[in-house]
């Protein structure tokens, strides 16, 4: 038997060629309704997200500053209408001109019973501590080598004494440690001193206690000075200052 129908090299050149461009075809038409499409190239995924986020973010400031009635609420307010109550349900139903009222009346109750502009809050007030160093007694130093405080805030400082020798706490510009120290050690002589707790006069002084006498405290208000930076604090009587300071930190 021989009825198999042979073809030359030529021929199943031909077919395979013919089969290569209806593949190839095929493949551009695919490419082509993609590209026409649009397709899910970056750009119009970006578009399209930005078209929701400008949908949602539409809807979103469509609510702001109305309150969400509870199902009660909206009752109450349809059967207080009368007339005009919706005839399928007693409720309002969103988006329909008596929700809206519903929403307008409520926002309007809202504002006129808001609270008026109140006074403004006292400012805070951070309290801090510092004591002197009471064991060993005479040590002549402050137990906090350092404190930290707020630029500008209001602070209430406790300077506890517990040693046995009277002290006081003067805090002082950046880097007026030593011109203050000096002005109280020169206090020695100054027959008004005790008068004066041993503060020295000095522009230099931010802030000070009065000389606390052993076991005693005092109680200080003053403000934290605005500008940013280290701070020092001594005690001023004389000789004290050399052992007896710190630094007040102040941050932003
Ligand atoms: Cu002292």
């Amino acid at each position: 038997m021989n009825n198999t129908v042979d073809s030359s090299p030529l021929q199943r050149l031909g077919i395979f060629l013919l089969g290569l461009m209806v593949f190839g075809a095929f493949g551009v038409v695919a490419w082509l309704g993609f590209k026409v499409s649009g397709g899910d190239n970056d750009s119009n995924y970006a578009k399209w997200s930005e078209e929701r986020i400008a949908k949602v973010k539409a809807i979103n400031d469509a609510q702001v500053g109305e309150i969400i009635p509870t199902d009660s609420d909206l009752e109450n307010f349809a059967i207080s209408l009368g007339g005009k109550k919706p005839q399928a349900t007693k409720k309002p139903v969103p988006g329909t001109k008596v929700f809206d009222e519903w929403m307008k009346k409520q926002a309007a109750d809202q504002a006129a019973n808001a609270p008026k502009n109140e006074e403004p809050k006292e400012e805070l007030v951070v309290k801090l501590i510092l004591k002197a160093v009471g064991n060993p007694p005479g040590t002549m130093k402050f137990e906090e080598a350092d404190i930290t405080a707020k630029a500008g805030s209001k602070v209430m400082l406790t300077f506890e004494n517990p040693d046995v020798l009277q002290h006081n706490f003067v805090l002082v510009k950046i880097g007026k440690k030593e011109a203050v120290g000096a002005l109280a050690d020169a206090m020695l002589t100054d027959p008004e001193a005790l008068k004066k707790h041993f503060v020295p006069t000095s522009d230099d002084i931010i802030a000070s206690t009065k000389l606390v006498n052993p076991s005693q405290s005092e109680v200080i208000e003053f403000t934290i000075p605005k500008e940013p930076g280290d701070y020092p604090y001594i005690c001023t009587f004389p000789g004290h200052w050399r052992l007896m300071n710190g630094t007040l930190k102040v941050t932003n």
